[in-house]
Parts: structure tokens; C-alpha cells; sequence
């Protein structure tokens, strides 16, 4: 179909991200972590069925936390619309930050990325080991087997300043502390988040954010990371990683034949993307969700990797219970 553009599905995938950041905002605050990813997952399901796609799940959440899924496999669209109906890949994250989520903290998402099909790594709910910056360079400046050194050295040299300016985004967990270590002693400034992994990555691209991202997270996070990378420009890498056998075996009836590569940006999204996310509380990459009267409010970035196009939109809209 030689009309056909990813673009044309920005809208009512907006919808999808936006009202699954509404149904979740309902429990912002009280404690209930799967009840709050179960309002999205719900309701972005929803939203997806209304688009005029044959879609296939195929970067889910719910395998890792057990969390009320959109599964890996999972068939999504309305495959009846009239007209053309393209097969499409889908990644998402319902609810990003359910933790933030239910104990009020700043930064929680909703996120939904689409591909033609094929273009996302096909990869199971597992860790995934990663580093990205928000620029693009002509060489590749980051490499999962190289020191910590080296990576933040080739940065500072190609941002021409030095390594001692640079901000190290890491998610606080226990696993990182030699990481942080070996950060601290190059001389660069570490930046600690508690959750949100795919917010840190796309921080590195803006000025008031981070240089660099480093550290395990969600192999989830890690493709709909790469997903908005794609368009605004940086450089990645992920490596996935495994806790048993029955993962491992889980990967090989996905395709995964290497299972220690080293994956790059256009591995893990390899063709065009649509990718969208809603702000569900406020954070420092996007306003969260508000009310005032009937009327609901949401904020979200949403970009086309085609025409390299991102964009922030407002909207408000009537609240209907
Ligand atoms: C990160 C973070 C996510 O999971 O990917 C993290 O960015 C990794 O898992 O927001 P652990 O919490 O088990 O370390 C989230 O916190 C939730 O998906």
C-alpha cells in the first residue's frame, strides 16, 4: 500500500496512551501497584482495539512482574476496519513506574510504540544490560564491552568537555553499586532514579537531562527506549539477560540464537517507529494528569521516526466517569 503511513495511526494512538494515563491516575497514590497497571493495561487494551491495525503484541509487560498483561503475543486492533488494515508490531508499557505510581512519586507513563512488522527486538520480559546517549555521533561511542572508562571518555571527547561534566543516569538498586563506583572514580556525576527507565534514556537527549544512561533495567524498557531514540537521535546498546532455563528457553522459541549479543539501537528497533507516551503524575519529561471541573488534562511527546518529527501535546478533554 504505498499511501500507507505509520503517522496516520499517531491519533488514535494518543488516545490509547492517554486515556490508559486517566484510568491509572484514579490510583495514584494508594498503594496498589497491580490494580493501578491493571486500569491501564485495560484500558490501553481498549484503545488499541480501536485502531484500524491487524497488531500484534510483541514488547509486553507482565511476565517479570506477573502484572495484569498485555502479553507477548497478544492480538490487538480492529482487523474488521473498512480499507486497509496494516499488520503491525506493537510495543508498550501500560503503566511505566507502577511504584511511582501508587506511592504518588514523579515521573510515571504510559508508552506505546508501533513498527511495521518485524521491527522490534522479539525478546521475552527479561533484565536487559544497557547504555545510551541522547546524541548522535558519526562512530559509535558506547560499547557494553568496553570499561566504564572508556565509554565515558569516548562521551566526553566527543561532547568536548570533560569527563568530570558528565551526568550518569543509574536506576537505585542494590545491583549497581560497583557500577556506581566505577562511575564515581572516573571523575563523572552520578544521577539516581528510583524507576523509569525509558524517561532516563530519553532524558539524555535533552539539555536540562543527563549525558548518559548506564545500568539494568527491563528489556521492555530497553526496546520502546530504543523506540524514541530512533527518532530524536542518540546511540544504545542492551544486552539481555538471564535468570534460568526456562528464559533461555523461552528466548530460542523467539528466534534469539546468540544469547549473550550485544544489541544496537537499529537492532532493537530496526524499521520505522510511531512511539507516544502520556505523563500519568508529573515528572520532569512531562506534565502528569490533571482535573479542573469536567474537564480532564494530559500531556504527552509524541514522535515519528519517518519524518523524525517529536512533538509535545496538551490536551484536554471532557472527563466522563
Ligand atoms: C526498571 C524501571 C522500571 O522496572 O526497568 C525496573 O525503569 C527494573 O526492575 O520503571 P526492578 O525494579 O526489578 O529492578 C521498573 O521499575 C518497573 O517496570
Amino acid at each position: 500500500m504505498t499511501n500507507f503511513k505509520l503517522e496516520n495511526y499517531l491519533l488514535s494512538a494518543l488516545k490509547a496512551t492517554e486515556s490508559a494515563a486517566i484510568a491509572a491516575y484514579e490510583l495514584m497514590g494508594k498503594g496498589d501497584e497491580k490494580a493501578a497497571d491493571g486500569l491501564a493495561v485495560t484500558s490501553m487494551r481498549q484503545g488499541l482495539n480501536a485502531m484500524a491495525i491487524n497488531g500484534t503484541v510483541v514488547i509486553g509487560e507482565g511476565e517479570r512482574d506477573e502484572a495484569p498483561m498485555l502479553y507477548i503475543g497478544e492480538k490487538v486492533g480492529d482487523g474488521s476496519s473498512i480499507g486497509f488494515v496494516p499488520e503491525l508490531d506493537v510495543a508498550l508499557d501500560p503503566l511505566e513506574g507502577t511504584t511511582i505510581l501508587s506511592t504518588g512519586g514523579a515521573g510515571s507513563l504510559t508508552v506505546l510504540a508501533l513498527t511495521y512488522k518485524g521491527g522490534f527486538l522479539h525478546a521475552p520480559d527479561v533484565y536487559m544490560d544497557k547504555i545510551a546517549i541522547g546524541f548522535n555521533f558519526k562512530e559509535q561511542l558506547i560499547d557494553l564491552n568496553n570499561s566504564v572508562k572508556e565509554n565515558l571518555s569516548n562521551v566526553a571527547k566527543a561532547k568536548k568537555c570533560s569527563i568530570g561534566d558528565l551526568v550518569v543516569s543509574i536506576l537505585k538498586r542494590p545491583r549497581h553499586q560497583e557500577l556506581i563506583a566505577k562511575v564515581r572514580e572516573t571523575g563523572a556525576r552520578v544521577k539516581l532514579f528510583g524507576d523509569g527507565d525509558i524517561a532516563s534514556v530519553i532524558e539524555t537527549t535533552m539539555p536540562h537531562g543527563s549525558n548518559v544512561y548506564m545500568g539494568i533495567g527491563g528489556a521492555p524498557e530497553g526496546v520502546l527506549a530504543a523506540a524514541a531514540l530512533k527518532t530524536i537521535g542518540g546511540q544504545m546498546c542492551g544486552r539481555l539477560l538471564w535468570d534460568n532455563d526456562e528464559q533461555k528457553n523461552r528466548a530460542s522459541t523467539m528466534g534469539i540464537k546468540d544469547l549473550n549479543q550485544q544489541y544496537h539501537l537499529n537492532d532493537l528497533a530496526s524499521k520505522d517507529v510511531i512511539f507516544l507516551a502520556t505523563g500519568v503524575t508529573n515528572g520532569s519529561l512531562l506534565k502528569g494528569v490533571s482535573f479542573s471541573n469536567d474537564q480532564v488534562t494530559t500531556h504527552s511527546l509524541i514522535m515519528d521516526s519517518n519524518t523524525s518529527m517529536v512533538r509535545k501535546i496538551k490536551t484536554k478533554s471532557k472527563f466522563v466517569n
